[in-house]
């Protein structure tokens, strides 16, 4: 009879396929954390709108949002707080896309991207982490809409695709919950945890946890 693989056992499959970045264990949960209070979504007023360092402003109501062309992708994401949770499924829009499909067009001095939240949790990415193809727009989680406390209807992600060491890879908190909006920005502006001594970039596999 085959027994079902414990925890410490996949951790430490992962730590030998270097999947798992230094300091950080694996959970088979999905811990919920966030700073404040879940908002209350409404699809009539929701509205997600891109701004700055673009050509034209743009925004999207939640109806024409939810038609943009969606990816799929497979990650791991590490949170700071020292978990990590493999082979993640998450579908949404790529900022890329948007790119590529001449919705958004970039000015040349565009740098930086701002996430924005409902309720005012903001965090800040080089842009082009955001062109990468590890940050979504995430809309689903293992093939279901978000639920509420994981970000409904709309959340950054960033995570690592597994064997792209070619991809920078940032702890989970660079990613925005009840995202609203992305700010182009030709200075870095620090978000929420950025201003509150986490580390600028955050990268995983260099542990910038604390500033
Ligand atoms: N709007 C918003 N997004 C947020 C946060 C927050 O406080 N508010 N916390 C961040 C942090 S610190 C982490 S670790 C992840 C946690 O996501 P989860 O609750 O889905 O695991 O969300 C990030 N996004
Ligand atoms: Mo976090």
């Amino acid at each position: 009879m085959t027994q079902p693989i414990s925890r410490q056992e996949l951790e430490n499959q992962m730590h030998q396929e270097g999947r798992l970045p230094p300091g950080q264990s694996l959970t088979q949960k999905f811990p919920i954390l966030h700073y404040g209070s879940i908002p209350v979504f409404n699809p009539e007023t929701w509205k997600f709108r891109i701004w700055g360092e673009v050509k034209e402003e743009r925004s999207w109501t939640w109806k024409k949002f939810s038609q943009l062309p969606k990816s799929e992708i497979q990650l791991d994401i590490h949170c700071v707080t020292r978990w990590s949770k493999f082979d993640t499924t998450w579908k949404g829009v790529a900022f890329k896309t948007l790119i590529d499909e001449g919705l958004i067009q970039l000015l040349p001095d565009a740098k930086f991207v701002l996430q924005h939240s409902e309720g005012g949790y903001t965090t800040n990415l080089p842009l082009e982490i955001v062109l990468q193809e590890n940050f979504l727009m995430a809309t689903h989680f293992e093939g279901e809409p978000l639920i509420p406390e994981h970000g409904f209807p709309v959340r950054g992600i960033v995570g690592q695709i597994p064997g792209r060491s070619d991809l920078k890879t940032t702890y989970f908190w660079k990613g925005a919950k009840w995202l609203k909006g992305l700010e182009i920005l030709t200075e870095d502006q620090l978000g929420f945890w950025e201003k509150a001594g986490y580390h600028n970039e955050g990268d995983i596999w260099k542990e910038q946890r604390l500033r």
